[in-house]
């Protein structure tokens, strides 16, 4: 099986979760660095099916939106439930980790300064059902007993927002647990402290 083609900017941004699935499940991963000036040339964009970025391949396949990499590679690797129901539970979570990351990339990249404590203070209000879906589930993942594509994309958020905010998850026992438990994976551990992982920033302005 050849390996999957990542072409995206040198961020973690929309890409965090994916590589951390990808390395969980023992995945190669070929990575295509778009810089700004390339990008800003506008060849590339009109490529792309939406103009944007991350692209992604699987042999023939060409997949654009970061959430259908992530359901793709979840029914590939056996991320995605054990049955139907699961499956809908775990795409309902990943809407919720994604209603959360819009808010996080537009305090990022629209509003940084004047948004950053409001956002802080209201954090909690978001992170609750996670802690109350985690703390209810005992096995440690949003669904069921096993990984699915939605536990990676929350812990690549809350590992960003703990930069924004070092004690925000900690305050949740559960979300606490999960963190350090998803972190302990022995692949998703040796990804966290590769250094082509950590060279790379988390946003595209510099701000985190
Ligand atoms: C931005 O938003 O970097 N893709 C981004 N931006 C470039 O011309 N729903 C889909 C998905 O989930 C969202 C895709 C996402 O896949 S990622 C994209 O393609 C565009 O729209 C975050 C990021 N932003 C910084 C950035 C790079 C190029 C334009 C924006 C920095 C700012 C301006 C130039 C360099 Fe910049």
């Amino acid at each position: 099986m050849p390996p999957y083609t990542l072409t995206y900017f040198a961020i973690k941004g929309r890409c965090g979760a994916l590589r951390i699935l990808l390395a969980d499940n023992g995945q190669q991963l070929n990575e295509n660095m778009v810089t700004y000036e390339e990008w800003m040339k506008g060849d590339i964009k009109a490529s792309c099916v939406f103009g944007q970025l991350p692209k992604f391949q699987d042999g023939d396949l060409v997949l654009f939106q970061s959430t259908a990499m992530l359901r793709h590679l979840g029914r590939k690797h056996g991320a995605y439930g054990k049955n139907d129901s699961e499956a809908s539970l775990i795409d309902m979570m990943n809407d919720g980790v994604e209603d959360l990351r819009l808010k996080y990339i537009k305090l990022i990249y629209q509003e940084y300064e004047a948004g950053k404590e409001a956002f802080i203070k209201d954090l909690p209000n978001h992170l609750k059902p996670f802690e109350a879906i985690l703390a209810k589930n005992k096995s440690g993942f949003l669904v069921g007993d096993q990984i699915s594509f939605a536990d990676y994309n929350l812990f690549d958020l809350l590992l960003n927002l703990k930069v924004l905010c070092p004690t925000c998850p900690d305050t949740f026992p559960a979300l606490k647990s999960f963190v350090d438990k998803t972190a302990a994976r022995p692949k998703v551990k040796a990804l966290l402290e590769s250094d082509d992982f950590k060279k790379l920033p988390i946003n595209g302005n510099g701000k985190q």
